[in-house]
């Protein structure tokens, strides 16, 4: 039987029947893990259940690349140092449409379906919102038949597993790889080598031309390991290349035969520590070395496999950017434009012009940031000892870049001290963001604020030169995993009430606005929050071994740690209601939940104090008897991708308080809103594109805006002037030692700092915070109003689906259409072997 076209073919081993995957399912518990039921972990079914899935995307994938090398399609290359996977399994069951038969055929072999989906070790190869993006992204490229590859590094430790002690965050080694990854294949066939350090030379080669030699000072192997990435409910398959380092020999015999065992497994040592562990950090840089060879290491390998492709395909190098259209996902991957200069001009031997035009006409950047620490500078000397060859070429780009420069902007030199790729003022320094910026054909932001202030501030130079690259694209998220996949009774009840299209076209949630005024769908959603709010509240119990109220408002500020995303403003608030509620005890007080979670950045000392106030907060308010349950706090250790999908379902109200013109987008701000949280935030990021769907009478604004910090800042801010008498007892409690066991030093760092300081205006902003908690409050009073505001924001979320935004990019930057792809049977395969 011949498959009909775009119809699901049953081949006998990939069926998606119940009864073919329980017995795929048994045979992989026996052939692949080598175990039966007597002997057989949790770890071992979930193993087999994992591969009966795999086998499915496999046949998908075959049928992806057929469709694929048949059409010799333009490709996106998604170049990203982190991509924030999550755990695999749920989401392809969802995107594969088997989610529920699965979890029955697992029911009826006796197994408890959720205990196996626990058993996955999230692949953490992120730090927040950027590695999570690029995540959300080849989801929607996948569900829009796009034909797209996402390039990074297969960190062996991704990032760090956050335990509480005593308070204090402790960070533990994230061994996610201990009982293997079922979801990755190996390519050694398509290994490459990557060199690093050493210096260059010039040499005649056999025609007499001059040319460059770079001698490496070291070697490195990069191995390619695949992951399938489905689209929803298509054939489409499309890899996630993440490259591990190796040694080019791993051991050396020479050296072992003089007797230096040591010595002989050193460099298979070195090369590994290349792809070993994902920096900790979130909008900071850290000029390490290894950061820098991390990057080159990951990036070159991807162009030489690019290269591969095109030779594969029989394609000339000359038409490279028309093959691929290359994403740098912020400044990490932005050697890209040096090392593909290299590759075209000194071993490709193009000249350099034509290969400017193919390098301008690939690339194109997305900035991530607003704040200076986070903008990419890399020592020059550090720089130069790792990649001699690209400082010369950078040297080049520059030197034809400023006199492109000098033309258009006669006689403004300190234009061209701005705009260069180096930066002179004192130490030298190469700047990433330059590069990216005249390498790359398009220039975007996440958010229509942040890229206006692109325009104005960060890149304003770039913006008088070019304006036509600068456009905004604004973030999105997939709705397969933060509704589908991790809100199954709010799927269902959107099922009943207007069918399930909107997890692919996520503007249909509009049809649920008039259901708003429908007083029994109110009651229906109210039961699911309700359901959702127990749910997590046993979480939280067995977890923090807290109770907390399901009766209560659920508040929750969930996002890496940052004193720009003002942790401590919302604690501060807290110790204020607290104090409220001693100091008269019948003072009238919404109930509320505090829920926070997130993990500081190692070194970052102030953020680790801000953990420690929350949880010593927590300790004392939960413990009083004089709150009487109306106030409880709770810090979620290791907030990761598996936790943020327990939170957002369980949330009422979104803490979105980052200081405006800080926070380029958010889009955990998206994800709570679909899932019916109401907003409380400032005038920043993507809150201002979410207020302005949702409807501002069901969004709780507050706070000074960008222009007003702006020139809050330029008068000489002083944050006393901001004193309150509230804020005045909240300092003083803290620093009386009530929350640290009367010592009264140990959160000076941070009080100081607001005191003295307050670089991102938490005084200036408390009074108006608290004011906007108050009217949270009362509207949550009103139960119908509150419900009715809650349907509202979910209806109106349809913009912030990361499918919105890859259609975007798709339209204004890489011009890629896609390729909808036809389900091969084994049989069809087989065929083309056998001919
Ligand atoms: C982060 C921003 C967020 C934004 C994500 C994704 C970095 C450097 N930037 O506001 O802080 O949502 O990127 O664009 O991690």
């Amino acid at each position: 039987m011949k498959p009909v076209e775009n119809e699901p073919y049953e081949d006998e081993r990939t069926a998606l029947t119940k009864e073919a995957f329980k017995r795929a399912f048994l045979d992989n518990l026996f052939y692949v893990q080598g175990k039966f039921p007597a002997l057989a972990t949790q770890n071992d079914y979930y193993q087999a259940l994992a591969c009966a899935v795999r086998d499915r995307l496999l046949q998908r994938w075959i049928s992806t690349a057929a469709a694929y090398t048949k059409q010799g399609s333009r490709t996106v290359a998604y170049f990203s140092a982190e991509f924030l996977m999550g755990p695999h399994l749920g989401n392809n069951l969802i995107n594969l449409g088997i989610y529920a038969q699965v979890r029955e055929a697992i029911a009826e072999l006796g197994l408890d379906f959720d205990t196996l989906l626990r058993q996955e070790e999230e692949p953490g190869l992120g730090n927040g919102g950027l590695g999570r993006l690029a995540a959300c992204f080849i989801d929607s490229l996948a569900t829009l038949e796009i034909p797209s590859l996402g390039y990074g590094i297969r960190y062996e430790f991704g990032i760090f597993h956050q335990e509480i002690v005593d308070g204090w965050q402790m960070e533990r080694t994230d061994k996610w790889l201990r009982f293997g990854n079922p979801w990755e294949i190996l390519r050694p066939e398509w290994a490459v080598e990557v060199r690093l350090g050493g210096h260059t030379e010039q040499y005649r080669d056999e025609h007499e031309r001059l040319r460059i030699r770079w001698v490496p000072g070291k070697v490195v192997v990069g191995v390619p390991y695949d992951t399938p990435i489905l689209g929803y409910r298509n054939n489409t398959a499309n890899t996630l290349r993440l490259w591990k380092a190796e040694a080019p020999e791993s051991f050396d015999f020479s050296t072992f035969n003089r007797g230096d065992y040591g010595g002989a497994v050193r460099q298979k040592v070195w090369s590994e520590t290349l792809s070993k562990v994902l920096y900790p950090n979130d909008e900071q840089i850290q000029g390490k070395t290894l950061r820098l060879e991390q990057q080159y290491f990951f990036v070159s390998a991807s162009l030489q496999d690019m290269m591969r492709i095109m030779r594969v395909q029989k394609l000339p190098l000359e038409r490279f950017h028309e093959k691929f259209a290359v994403q740098l996902n912020d400044t990490h991957p932005a050697i890209a434009v040096a090392e593909l200069m290299r590759l075209l001009v000194d071993e490709h031997v193009l000249p350099w012009e034509q290969a400017w035009d193919i390098t301008c006409k690939t690339f194109s950047y997305t900035n991530h940031t607003l704040l200076p620490e986070a903008l990419e500078c890399w020592p020059l000397e550090l720089f130069k000892s790792v990649l001699p060859r690209h400082l010369d070429i950078i040297y080049e780009i520059n030197a034809r870049f400023l006199d492109e420069v000098r033309i258009r902007f006669y006689g403004d030199e300190s234009r061209l001290v701005r705009l260069s790729l180096i930066d002179e003022n004192g130490e030298r320094y190469v700047r990433m963001a330059h590069l990216a910026c005249v390498g790359s054909h398009t220039i975007n932001g996440v958010a229509e604020l942040h890229s206006e202030l692109l325009k104005h501030d960060v890149l304003k130079d770039f913006y008088e030169m070019w304006p036509h690259k600068f456009s905004n694209k604004t973030n999105g998220v997939t709705p397969r995993r933060w509704m589908a996949l991790s809100n199954p009774r709010l799927t269902n009840l959107l099922g009943d009430a207007i069918g399930d299209a909107w997890i692919k076209n996520l503007d249909e949630l509009i049809e649920l606005e008039p259901l708003a005024d429908d007083a029994a769908f109110r009651q229906r959603w109210r039961e699911i929050k309700h359901a959702n709010k127990v749910e997590f509240a046993a979480f939280v119990k067995e977890r923090n071994g807290i109770a907390i109220d399901p009766q209560s408002l659920f508040d929750v500020q969930v996002k890496r740690i940052h004193e720009y995303k003002r942790q401590h403003l919302n604690i501060l608030h807290v110790i204020a209601l607290y104090h409220r509620l001693r100091s008269d005890p019948n003072a009238d007080i919404q109930p509320r939940t505090f829920i926070f979670g997130g993990k500081a950045a190692p070194a970052y000392h102030l953020a680790k104090l801000i953990i420690k106030l929350i949880n010593s907060v927590a300790d004392v308010v939960n413990r009083d008897p004089a709150v009487n349950d109306r106030l409880k706090v709770v810090f979620l250790p290791n907030f990761n991708v598996t936790n943020g999908q327990r939170v957002y379902p369980a949330a009422e109200l979104s803490e979105q308080i980052s200081t405006a013109g800080k926070e380029a987008s958010g889009t955990g701000n998206m994800k709570f809103s679909m899932n019916g949280a109401l907003t409380i935030g400032t005038m920043d990021g993507a809150n201002i594109e979410i207020r302005q769907e949702v409807g501002a009478e069901n969004f709780f604004l507050f706070g000074l805006t960008a222009e007003q910090v702006a020139q809050t800042k330029a008068r000489g801010y002083r944050p006393l002037d901001h004193m309150t008498p509230e804020l005045q007892e909240v300092i003083s409690l803290i620093n009386s030692g009530f929350f640290s066991r009367g010592d009264t030093e140990l959160f000076r760092a941070l009080t100081d700092g607001l005191l003295w300081h307050d670089p991102y205006l938490v005084f200036a902003d408390f009074e108006s915070y608290s004011e906007c908690q108050l009217q949270v409050s009362k509207a949550y009073r009103d139960v119908d109003r509150w419900t009715r505001m809650s349907i509202l924001n979910t209806a109106r979320s349809g913009k912030f689906s990361s499918d919105r935004t890859i259609r975007e990019y798709g339209a204004d930057i890489w011009r890629a259409p896609s390729v909808p792809v036809r389900l091969l049977s084994q049989q069809d395969v087989k065929v083309g072997f056998m001919q």
